[in-house]
């Protein structure tokens, strides 16, 4: 049963920009997870290009890197039980018109592109987005 894993979790422009912050690091709280450490921070594009490397091949990566980087992010590291599959969970899918009805992308996602938040999709993805983003 004590399965206490850390996943990270990003608060992408879109949600900055429309004053979100709160509301949606509520949903976190409201659905036991502990925020561990968060930062506000506004990344470089080339930074954004190393986060998402494993999409270089995709057709999107271009418009994607450059939204990661066009405005303030909060990324934040979250601890719960399981706390990778339950942040997939709890936001949707990526698409927010395919999100089921109280994740986070059906509530607050404008588009694919703009979804409001990022999640790690696997441990050890999670352990190396939280070392690209926290490791001093
Ligand atoms: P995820 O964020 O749900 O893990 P990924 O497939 O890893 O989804 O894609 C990373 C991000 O790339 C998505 O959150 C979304 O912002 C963007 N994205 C994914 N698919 C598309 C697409 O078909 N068009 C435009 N942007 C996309
Ligand atoms: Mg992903």
């Amino acid at each position: 049963m004590n399965n206490l894993e850390q996943t990270l979790s990003i608060i992408k422009p879109d949600a900055v920009e429309r004053n979100l912050e709160s509301e949606i690091k509520s949903m976190f709280i409201k659905n036991n997870f502990k925020i561990i450490k968060e930062k506000k921070i506004q990344i470089e594009k080339s930074e954004a290009e190393k986060f998402y490397k494993v999409h270089e091949t995709k057709p999107f990566y271009n418009d994607l890197c450059s939204y990661l980087s066009s405005g303030p992010i909060i990324v934040m590291i979250l601890e719960k039980e399981n706390a990778v599959i339950a942040n997939r969970e709890l936001m949707g899918s990526t698409n927010p018109k395919e999100a089921k009805e109280g994740t986070i992308r059906k509530i607050y996602g404008i588009s694919i592109d703009k979804n409001s938040v990022h999640g790690s999709d696997s441990l050890e993805n999670a352990q190396i987005e939280i070392d690209f983003f926290f490791k001093v």
